[in-house]
């Protein structure tokens, strides 16, 4: 199995904080447990590309990366990737730049990583392929003859028809990806807004299954939604790591309740709108002002993008201003923090929270939820409120869903949230738990994988049936 994402991130190589980042935290798990090789960008810059590959062995993994040119980053990462796809696939074109150079710096690099990864890939091998930055990468491996069976699995969501339209050349990027044997999305919801684009944008056949006829292939396209690797992460929540800084945690709100949220910084978390709602709920139920804490943990990311600047000046206003408006000498109510912790303090926080706060604008899945779910105590637990436009919200009916627009609604959740009995949070908790556990990475990469193989694994160049 050849594994392609933007970046390669193994937790030793990573540091102590570890791997921050659905995508990384998902493949960690997914090849530790069944080998193969991981291949991507190292972050590093150098003057001019070689396409040299370093080779390593971390944590159980093995690691093939490559540098890339200041330029390539530039336009290929912080650009086309950064600054077009991802405001795009989450629903924001007032975010969207359009840039020429951005789209050329995107198709030389996806070249740059199939001429690399290509003397990698043996004849029986599998080729996954990650997320948006990597979309025309299959294309670029058919065209120097690479006769493998390849997916992709996009972490974002798939925009509306409407919105992808406003992209130039949006038909080249989708016919790009349909040289792809497996298509895969995380819900239902982005699996129809993709199969919508083909058959009215391209006017292509859709099969009762979902295949794609395409110049007489057929191309699998499916949601699989991704998951947490559920028993790593419930060791972790009871390890000593995680009660240490889950009592430190505790002992110093002194009794008061704790919401959590924990997101890379990013506009698609909603994070302003969280904080809104917080302040509202504090100016709707003075009694309560002083008894609740917010914790935000959320690690700065893209910081060369002029937008993720933006939202974080946005965030330390609100927060000096909410703050300013309800602490008192003693107390200071929402607890803003811009650094990463390891994993097992993170699952400690979680379980030492009353209330999970998950409220993105726009998100793939969203793995946070799902860590928040399985951090809990099954006889105490928590309660998740989460965004009905999260991925997630698709699977974890059981939570308290909200619009994330809705400052009132959400401030009004937070209320009944601590309200809630103990016997409906447990009767929640013990319904969304099952459906985390049963919903884990690994049955994710085993069913992606699945549909990858295929029952006609040979690829003829004709006309082939592939039943997933
Ligand atoms: C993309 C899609 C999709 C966060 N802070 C710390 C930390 N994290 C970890 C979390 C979680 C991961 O990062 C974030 O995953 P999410 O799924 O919530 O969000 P994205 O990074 O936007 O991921 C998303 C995902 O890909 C997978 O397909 O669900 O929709 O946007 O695991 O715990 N980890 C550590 N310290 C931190 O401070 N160690």
């Amino acid at each position: 199995m050849i594994v392609v994402s933007n970046r390669v991130s193994v937790p030793k190589a990573a540091g102590a904080a570890g791997a921050q980042g659905g995508l990384a935290v998902a493949l960690n798990s997914a090849l530790r447990e069944h080998g193969g090789i991981w291949f991507g960008w190292s972050g590093q810059e150098t003057e001019e590309f070689t396409g040299h590959l370093d080779m390593q062995r971390n944590d159980g993994i093995t690691t093939a990366t490559i540098d890339l040119e200041p330029q390539d980053i530039e336009e290929y990462y912080n650009g086309y990737a950064n600054r077009t796809l991802w405001p795009l696939f989450h629903y924001r074109i007032d975010l969207t730049e359009y840039d020429r150079n951005f789209g050329e710096g995107y198709e030389r690099v996806n070249a740059r990583f199939a001429d690399s990864v290509l003397p990698l890939i043996e004849e029986e091998d599998l080729v996954w392929v990650h997320d948006y930055h990597l979309l025309p990468l299959g294309s670029q491996l058919r065209e120097k003859g690479v006769k493998n069976r390849m997916g992709l699995f996009l972490h974002t969501p798939w925009p509306p028809t409407r919105l992808l339209v406003s992209l130039p050349f949006h038909e080249r990027l989708v016919a790009s990806m349909l040289e792809y044997d497996v298509l895969g999305f995380q819900n239902t919801e982005w699996l129809e807004s993709f199969l919508h684009y083909v058959q009215k944008e391209m006017g292509l056949k859709v099969n009762l299954d979902n295949s794609i006829e395409y110049q007489g292939r057929r191309v699998i396209a499916r949601a699989f939604p991704i998951g947490i690797d559920f028993r790593e992460f419930t060791e972790a929540a009871q390890g000593a790591e995680a009660r240490e800084a889950h009592d430190r945690l505790k002992s110093s709100v002194r009794g008061r309740k704790i919401l959590i949220g924990v997101d890379r910084l990013d506009y698609s978390k909603g994070l302003g709108e969280r904080f809104e709602a917080f302040g509202r709920f504090l100016a709707d139920n003075p009694q309560d002002a002083g008894k609740a804490v917010l914790l935000q943990i959320a690690p700065p990311s893209r910081g060369d993008v002029a937008s993720y600047q933006q939202i974080r000046e946005d965030l330390e206003r609100k927060t000096g201003h909410i703050n300013g408006a309800h602490a008192d000498v003693a107390f200071v109510p929402i607890r803003y923090v811009n650094q990463g912790y390891p994993r097992a303090q993170l699952a400690g926080f979680y379980r030492a929270a009353d209330i999970g706060l998950v409220t993105p604008l726009r998100d793939g899945m969203n793995l946070v939820a799902k860590e928040y779910i399985a951090a809990q105590d099954p006889e105490n637990p928590g309660v998740l409120i989460l965004s009905q436009f999260a991925g997630a919200a698709h699977q974890l009916k059981d939570a308290l869903q909200v619009n994330p627009h809705s400052t009132e609604h959400v401030a009004e959740t937070i209320r009944k949230a601590l309200d809630m009995p103990l016997a409906e949070r447990r009767d929640r908790h013990a319904k969304l738990l099952a459906s985390v556990r049963e919903n884990d990475v690994q049955r994710w990469r085993e069913d992606f994988v699945k549909a990858l193989v295929g029952k006609n694994a040979v690829r003829t160049g004709t006309t082939e049936h592939n039943e997933a």
